[in-house]
């Protein structure tokens, strides 16, 4: 049977951090799911759709197999997607410690949800401090991501982001 897995998250906007995990992550399995998942934790800075598209673009400039399938979900659990595409695993991308911290009751909680596992995937060093938060924050100062996002989300920043 094919494995298959999700990798969710806000992608607010999606970072070097996250293209890091998510190519890691497309070798491993023979199907990916990238889901952009609304958090209800936290606002906001572009919308689903904006962030959806800049996904696709930088998986594509990043010239990423075949294998890997961008989607949003904002219809209730994550597991429920999960289940329905037959992934048996949710990935996350872990920078720290406090990732751990934040990631592991969810782990359990989806665990006894649906019997899906959750691994975690460590990013190589260089990218292990970007954050989107960060980002966020460099871009709405008038700062250069370029060394923190993928070309296409850059490009994206630099010519419209500040007026959404
Ligand atoms: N290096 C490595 N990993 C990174 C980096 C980096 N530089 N930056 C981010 N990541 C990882 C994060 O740790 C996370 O695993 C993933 O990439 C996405 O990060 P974000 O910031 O885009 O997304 P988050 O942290 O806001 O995650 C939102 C989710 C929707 C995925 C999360 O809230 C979730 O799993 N919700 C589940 C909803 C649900 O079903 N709840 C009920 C049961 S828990």
């Amino acid at each position: 049977s094919s494995r298959i897995a999700v990798v969710p998250g806000s992608f607010d906007p999606p970072t070097l951090g996250h293209l890091d995990v998510i190519r890691r992550a497309a070798a491993l399995y023979d199907e990916l799911h990238v889901l952009v998942v609304h958090n209800p934790d936290k606002e906001a800075m572009l919308p689903i759709a904006q962030r959806l598209s800049l996904l696709e673009q930088s998986i594509k400039e990043d010239g990423m197999g075949g294998n890997v399938i961008v989607g949003s979900w904002s219809m209730g659990l994550l597991v429920d997607y999960a289940t329905d595409v037959g992934a048996g695993v949710l990935i996350k991308g872990i920078r720290s410690q406090l990732d751990v911290a934040y990631e592991t009751p969810m782990a359990i909680v989806n665990r006894h949800l649906a019997q899906i596992e959750t691994v975690f995937l460590l990013p190589d060093p260089s990218h292990a401090l970007v954050s989107s938060s960060l980002v966020r924050q460099v871009a709405g100062l008038g700062g250069d991501v370029s060394p923190f996002v993928p070309p296409a989300v850059a490009k994206f920043l630099d010519t419209g982001a500040r007026d959404i």
